[in-house]
Parts: C-alpha cells; sequence; structure tokens
C-alpha cells in the first residue's frame, strides 16, 4: 500500500462521488491480469480464443456506437480560450466540473473502481511521469497493464510523489439486480475526455475505447505532457522512434511524425528491403523529446505496448507486428473464426466462409460489410516485438539524428525532403498534412487538412505556442546537435491515381538517404521546397515496379503546383489567425521568394 497522503484523500473522494461497489487495488501481477480476463470472460465480456493458436489472446467487441476516439468530445479546459488556441474544443473549466461532476455522482454503482498506479516513461527514469487512473473497467485495468508500467512497482516508484489524476468511467451505473451489457458506456453526448492541465487532472467519462480510456496514452503522455513540456523545454510528440543499422554497423536513430493511421507501427517495425540494413523498434506513437547530458536531443517512449490499428496488418506489410501478436495480446473489434482465431481485413488470408463480425453478427463474404471495423485494435506488450531495441527502456532516451514528418500527399511532396534549417523544418512540420480524399468531406476534396507535426489532436495548448515552443527547443543545441527534420510522402499517386511508390520495406532507401546524408555520405540538390536526393543518391538497385519516370514523378518539385500550395499555407496561417510565430511566416515568405511567386498580400506587419 502506500502513505501518499494526497493519493488516499483523492481516492476517498472520487469513492465518495461515484460510489462503487467496491475497490481494487491493482498490483499489476500476471495472476491478478488472468483473474480480470477470467472475470471478463465469465461475464461475456470477452472471448477467450482458440488457445492453442493464439495463446494468452483475448477478444472484445466494444459498443457500435464507442469504436474510436471522440475528437468532439475532447476537450482543454485550460483557464483560457486563447490558452487551448484555435484548433482545440476548449471548455470554461468551472462549468465543464460541474457538468461533469454531475454526471460522476453515482456514476460506478454496481460495479468495482480499479485503482492503477502507472509510470509513462521507464521506472526510475528522473524523466517519467506518473499517473493514477481510477477506473470502473476491468478492460481498462488490463490494457494499461500491457500499455505503461503499472501496479506496485509504479506505487512503489511514486512514493509520497506528485501524479496526474486521472478519472475515467464507462458512465453506465447498475441498479441493484441489473444485468451488465458486454460493453457498458454512455450516449455521445455523455461522453466527455476533458484535460484540465492547470490541475494536472483528466476526467474521462462515458467511452471505453482505447485513447479515451487508457488515460496515459494520449491525454496524459500528449496533451498533459505537451503543457509539462513547454514549462520545461521540451517536447512530448506523436512519434514513432526507430534505430537503423548500416551494413557497417553504424547505428543511428530517427524519429517520425505521422498523423493517425499512416503507417506509424508500419514504420517503426519496418523489415528493411536493402540487404545488411537493419530496423529496430523503440516506440510506434509517442516519442518524448528532451536535451541529455551529452547535448543531444534524446527520444524516449512513454508507453511499454502496442495500441496498433489490426485492418491492413499482415506477415506481408508488418511482419515484425504480426509476430507481436502471436501470444499475449488483446484484440478489440476484430472478427472472430469459427476455429477460435481472428481475422481482419488485409490480415493477408482469404475471407474465411463464415465468420463472427466485430459486432458479435454472423458473417460471410456475401454480408456486403466489413468483418472487423476498420479502426479495430491489437493490444501487445512491446517486449514482444522482435525487431524491439535491447536499449528501448534506456532511461536516457536514444540520441535522434532526424525527426521525420509526413503525412497522405497524393501530389505535390515529394518522396523526400531535407529541410534547410531547423526553423525551415519547423515550418515544414506546422504545415504537414493529407490530402482529404473522397472518403472523407465531400465539399473538401483536393484540400489538406493540416496537422501540425501530427498533434493536431494532441497538442495541449495553443497551436501558434506548440509553434514557437518547436522553434525555442531549437536555439538550446549547439549547431550540429540537433536533428535535422525531413519531410516524407509514401503516398504519392501518378495521374491515374497509382501510388507511384512501394513503401512498406523499400522505404528503407529513403531511411538510407537520410542515414547518408546526416554522416555526409549522400548528395542532395536544393529546390525551392528544400534539399531533395541528388541524380543517382537514392538507392534505387533492386526496386521492382518502378522506372525513371516515376522517380522523376516521386523527387519533382512542380513550381506551379508549388505556388498554389504556398497560397494554401498562407490562408491556413492567416486561419490560425494572430500570434504566428514571426519566423514561420518569415519562412513561408523566403518560400514564396524562392518560388517567385509575387506576395499578393501584403505580410502582417
Ligand atoms: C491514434 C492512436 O489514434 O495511436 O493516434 O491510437
Ligand atoms: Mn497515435
Amino acid at each position: 500500500m502506500t502513505s501518499n497522503t494526497d493519493l488516499l484523500n483523492w481516492i476517498d473522494e472520487i469513492t465518495r462521488l461515484c460510489t462503487p461497489d467496491s475497490v481494487h487495488w491493482c498490483d499489476g501481477s500476471e495472476e491478478e491480469y488472468q483473474l480480470l480476463l477470467d472475470r471478463m470472460v465469465a461475464s461475456g465480456a470477452a472471448v477467450r480464443l482458440n488457445q492453442q493458436l493464439r495463446p494468452g489472446c483475448y477478444l472484445f467487441r466494444s459498443h457500435p456506437s464507442d469504436v474510436a476516439r471522440v475528437e468532439d468530445r475532447t476537450f482543454i479546459a485550460s483557464p483560457t480560450r486563447e490558452e487551448a488556441g484555435p484548433t482545440n474544443n476548449w471548455r470554461d473549466p468551472e462549468e465543464l466540473r460541474a457538468t461533469m461532476l454531475a454526471l460522476y455522482r453515482g456514476c460506478m454503482k454496481g460495479r468495482k473502481m480499479y485503482v492503477i498506479p502507472f509510470v509513462m516513461g521507464p521506472i526510475g527514469s528522473e524523466f517519467s511521469l506518473f499517473g493514477v487512473e481510477l477506473t470502473d473497467s476491468p478492460y481498462v485495468a488490463v490494457n494499461m497493464r500491457l500499455m505503461t508500467r503499472m501496479g506496485t512497482k509504479a506505487l512503489d516508484a511514486l512514493g509520497d510523489g506528485d501524479f496526474v489524476r486521472c478519472l475515467h468511467s464507462v458512465g453506465a451505473p447498475l441498479d441493484q439486480g441489473q444485468a451488465d451489457v458486454s460493453w457498458p458506456c454512455a450516449p455521445m453526448e455523455h461522453k466527455y475526455i476533458a484535460h484540465f492541465p492547470q490541475d494536472n487532472a483528466i476526467w474521462s467519462y462515458g467511452s471505453g475505447y482505447g485513447g479515451n480510456a487508457l488515460l496515459g496514452k494520449k491525454c496524459l503522455a500528449l496533451r498533459i505532457a505537451s503543457v509539462q513540456a513547454r514549462k520545461e523545454g521540451w517536447l512530448a510528440e506523436h512519434m514513432l522512434i526507430l534505430g537503423l543499422t548500416d551494413p557497417k554497423g553504424r547505428k543511428a536513430y530517427f524519429t517520425a511524425a505521422f498523423p493517425s493511421a499512416c503507417g506509424k507501427t508500419n514504420l517503426a517495425m519496418l523489415v528493411p528491403k536493402l540487404p545488411g540494413w537493419k530496423v529496430e523498434t523503440l516506440g510506434d506513437d509517442i516519442a518524448w523529446l528532451r536535451k541529455g547530458r551529452d547535448g543531444r536531443l534524446r527520444a524516449v517512449n512513454p508507453e511499454s505496448g502496442f495500441f496498433g490499428v489490426a485492418p491492413g496488418t499482415s506477415y506481408k506489410s508488418n511482419p515484425n507486428a504480426m509476430h507481436s501478436i502471436e501470444r499475449d495480446t488483446l484484440f478489440t473489434n476484430v472478427a472472430l473464426t469459427d476455429e477460435g482465431d481472428v481475422w481482419w481485413e488485409g490480415i493477408g488470408t482469404p475471407p474465411p466462409s463464415h465468420l463472427i463480425d466485430w459486432q458479435g453478427m454472423d458473417w460471410t463474404p456475401e454480408s456486403g460489410r466489413n468483418a472487423a471495423h476498420p479502426n479495430a485494435r491489437f493490444t501487445v506488450s512491446a517486449a514482444r516485438c522482435p525487431a524491439i531495441a535491447p536499449e528501448w527502456e534506456d532511461p536516457e532516451g536514444a540520441p535522434v539524428s532526424a525527426i521525420l514528418i509526413g503525412g497522405r500527399r497524393p501530389g505535390v511532396v515529394p518522396l523526400v525532403t531535407e529541410s534547410l534549417s531547423w526553423q525551415h523544418g519547423v515550418f515544414m512540420g506546422s504545415v504537414m498534412g493529407s490530402e482529404i480524399t473522397a472518403a472523407a468531406i465531400s465539399d473538401a476534396i483536393g484540400q489538406v487538412r493540416r496537422d501540425p507535426f501530427a498533434m493536431l489532436p494532441f497538442i495541449g495548448y495553443n497551436v501558434k505556442d506548440y509553434l514557437r515552443h518547436w522553434l525555442e527547443v531549437g536555439k538550446a543545441f549547439l549547431p550540429g546537435q540537433l536533428p535535422r527534420i525531413f519531410s516524407v510522402n509514401w503516398f504519392r499517386k501518378d495521374a491515374g491515381g497509382r501510388f507511384l511508390w512501394p513503401g512498406y520495406g523499400e522505404n528503407a532507401r529513403v531511411l538510407k538517404w537520410i542515414f547518408q546524408r546526416m554522416l555526409g555520405e549522400a548528395e542532395a540538390i536544393e529546390t525551392p521546397a528544400g534539399l531533395l536526393p541528388a541524380p543517382g543518391a537514392l538507392d534505387l538497385e533492386g526496386l521492382e515496379g518502378v522506372d525513371e519516370e516515376q522517380v522523376s514523378q516521386l523527387l519533382k518539385v512542380d513550381i506551379p503546383e508549388w505556388r498554389a500550395e504556398a497560397r494554401s499555407i498562407r490562408a491556413y496561417y492567416d486561419k490560425l489567425g494572430e500570434g504566428m510565430p514571426s519566423e514561420l511566416k518569415d519562412e513561408l515568405g523566403a518560400l514564396e521568394q524562392r518560388l517567385g511567386d509575387p506576395v499578393d498580400q501584403p505580410s502582417a506587419p
């Protein structure tokens, strides 16, 4: 147990507010994990998969209304609207607190409340952050055991120290004798994922899914941590971390920011198509970046597991992920085969003639609907990944040589572009994004949804201050000690709408160029967009199915397209309003100059 009086008092307060039937302190042991899973199987909340085929694996099916992060119901309740900025849903903290207190009152009736002490970052690292999640969801408890360092070891390390107060309820109290459902949750209008950065507090109500409910992940390690990082001079980022070793045995570390479902897990676990090159995984979703004692920027993965998107994951697209989830994995919203195994679209095997789909209904290939939900997930401990880097838990973090940024851009943005400076790299990060396709909002087709550093849904404060902070961080380093920033775009298409680049293992060719650029061993040419591989500098030996014309399209900086891009960036900066860092406006001006585009509007003074 603990003598942390703040913790004990808070638990007391929440117990009185939420009135659970009982309180369970999670010790994080294997026995406890198994007990919770057994109970969920017995209650019908979980399905034990065929233990011959998937030892230690379980399947959960969520309520159809509770399948993903709910950005519309995610709030930053900072003291002022200005602190949350133009891209966040702001709510007045007092009003939101009052609304949510009314919902929390009695909300755990008929349920157990789990006390989950956890650490984000390696235990013992001075940079790790503590949280305690109080939740009425055993699903959250078992997932937190894989995704964080949780239980007695976290409680002991916390001692009398401070922690982020994370309160979570599925928002479905049970009356006496009322039977539970397999995935309790509240209706959309009662869901709240609320952040009170000034109080180090997260209040989540009504959803049991992923980042809405596993509060160590997006809520703590990104939104709350980003606010703390700004105060303390570091960065909490939506980035994978990988180690790349060349055939001579030289190793470098890269981080990469891509929006959700743009291939972070695939790149983090890449199996290079280039002989002699090796990628090792340090993280697939979040990186905390700080200046290390050696003066270099160092990256730590605060998580201890992967919460990956299942559909599209196959032995071909990501063999390391597939090996990771062969056992001891929790699956959510995938389909169940008649043999008691899992299946999803893009798993690489033909659809079986019969499945139970993610909603628990019979499914056949003729059903005409997805068997797995497109956002179906696997949760697995990072230690299970065959490509995990031995140093992935180094409390000092890995020294970062290059930061990659990228989204899905069918046009305009080349396969790879090196920034001209840190400031130019921050400019590139500020305008990265993905093109809206027919699958999304129809009247915006062709427009770019800008997603600065893939952090749009995760910055806990004003995006303009966030970008200013990136510029400030760069100033704290000696020249040569900072990583360089590269934009990558695996998703460029030809005029017929076909992808120009095969991606996956072939992305190692781009990683190689970046690696060699950092060592001064590869040539670049200067273009208005930045530095691109010089002819012959990108290793294309043995690359099948990509001809010279396609390579030139992949590496093209088309001036009229880029002029339109610059105009679109200007419109985006205008939309963000007053207070954009002047350095970034200067970078936009410099881009316009390089493009020879007359500036049609005078810059703001
Ligand atoms: C995400 C995730 O939504 O990592 O970005 O789950
Ligand atoms: Mn993510």
